[in-house]
C-alpha cells in the first residue's frame, strides 16, 4: 500500500514539474510545436492511406487451354513449364518480372494470379478482382472460332462485374499463341468478340432486368457494342507464351503496376 502511495506522490511531483516547465514556454512556441506534431501525424496517415489504395495484382483469366499458366511462368521465370495440364487451383506469385531481373535498382514486385478457366473454378475470380490493378483476358487465337461464344460469355461476365466497372479496372484482351501462322489476328478477334457480346447483350437484357449475375449493363443502348464504350479501358494485344513473346503483356502490367 505504502509503495503505491509513494509512487502516486512521485508521479504527482513529476506532473507539477512538467506543468511548471510548460508554463515557462511562450504560448506561441507551444502552439507551433503542437501544430508541427499534428501535421506530421496527418502526413504519415495520408501516406499510409495513399499507399494502400494502389493495388499491384494482375489477374490472368480466360477459357481453359488459352495459355494462362504458360504465360504465368513466362512472367515469373522465363520458362513455360507445367503448361500442359489443366490447372485445378489458382497459381499465385509475387515477383519482379523475369525480363526485368537484369535491371538495376529496386523494382516493385507484381502480384500475378492465374485463375483456371474451368467453369467450376471461376467463382475464385471474385476473390481476386476487388484487388486487381488490371485484368488480362487470355484468348486462344488458334482455336478462336470454336471458342468465340464461350469466351464472349466469360468476358461479358467480367466486364459487367461491379468490382471491375466501379473501379474502372483496365482489361487487356490478350490474343495468345500467335507463334502459329494459322492464328487469327487481334483485330479479327476483337471484332468477333464485339459482335458476340452485342448478341449476348440483347438476349441477356431480354431475359430479366433483375438478373443478379450481371451487375451492370454494357455499352450504349441502341448502338452496336464496341469495347470503346466500356467505362473501363479495354485494349487488345498479342502474345505467344510458348516462345516468350510477351512484351505487350509486360507493358500492360507495368502501365498499371508502376515499377
Ligand atoms: N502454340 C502455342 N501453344 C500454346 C501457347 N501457350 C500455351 N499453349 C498450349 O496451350 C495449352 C494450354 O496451356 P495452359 O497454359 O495450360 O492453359 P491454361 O489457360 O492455363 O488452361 P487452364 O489451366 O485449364 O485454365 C498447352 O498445351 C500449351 O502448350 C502459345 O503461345 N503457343
Ligand atoms: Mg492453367
Amino acid at each position: 500500500m505504502e509503495g503505491i502511495e509513494q509512487w502516486t506522490n512521485q508521479v504527482q511531483q513529476w506532473w507539477n514539474q512538467a506543468e511548471q516547465y510548460i508554463h515557462q514556454i511562450p504560448t506561441t512556441q507551444l502552439y507551433a510545436a503542437i501544430g508541427v506534431l499534428l501535421l506530421t501525424t496527418l502526413f504519415l496517415l495520408f501516406i499510409r492511406l495513399f499507399k494502400r489504395t494502389k493495388p499491384n495484382t494482375i489477374v490472368l483469366t480466360g477459357l481453359s487451354g488459352s495459355g494462362k499458366t504458360v504465360l504465368f511462368y513466362q512472367l515469373q521465370d522465363g520458362s513455360s513449364h507445367q503448361g500442359t495440364v489443366t490447372s485445378m487451383d489458382p497459381n499465385e506469385g509475387c515477383f519482379v518480372l523475369h525480363s526485368e531481373t537484369s535491371k538495376k535498382g529496386k523494382l516493385k514486385p507484381v502480384h500475378v494470379v492465374d485463375v483456371p478457366g474451368h467453369s467450376r473454378l471461376r467463382p475464385k475470380l471474385d476473390e481476386f478482382l476487388p484487388q486487381a490493378a488490371g485484368v488480362v483476358f487470355v484468348v486462344d487465337a488458334l482455336e478462336f472460332l470454336s471458342n468465340c461464344r464461350a469466351a464472349s460469355e466469360y468476358l461479358y461476365d467480367i466486364l459487367t462485374k461491379a468490382s471491375v466497372v466501379k473501379k474502372k479496372v483496365p482489361v487487356l484482351i490478350l490474343c495468345n499463341k500467335t507463334d502459329k501462322v494459322t492464328a487469327h489476328t487481334k483485330e479479327f478477334i476483337r471484332k468477333q468478340l464485339e459482335k458476340e457480346i452485342d448478341k449476348l447483350r440483347a438476349s441477356r437484357t431480354a431475359v430479366s432486368s433483375a438478373d443478379i449475375a450481371d451487375e451492370f449493363t454494357l455499352g450504349v443502348p441502341g448502338e452496336a457494342f464496341a469495347f470503346s464504350q466500356c467505362h473501363n479501358k479495354v485494349t487488345v494485344g498479342e502474345a505467344s507464351g510458348l516462345t516468350g513473346e510477351i512484351s505487350q503483356l509486360e507493358q500492360f502490367i507495368r502501365e498499371y503496376v508502376k515499377p
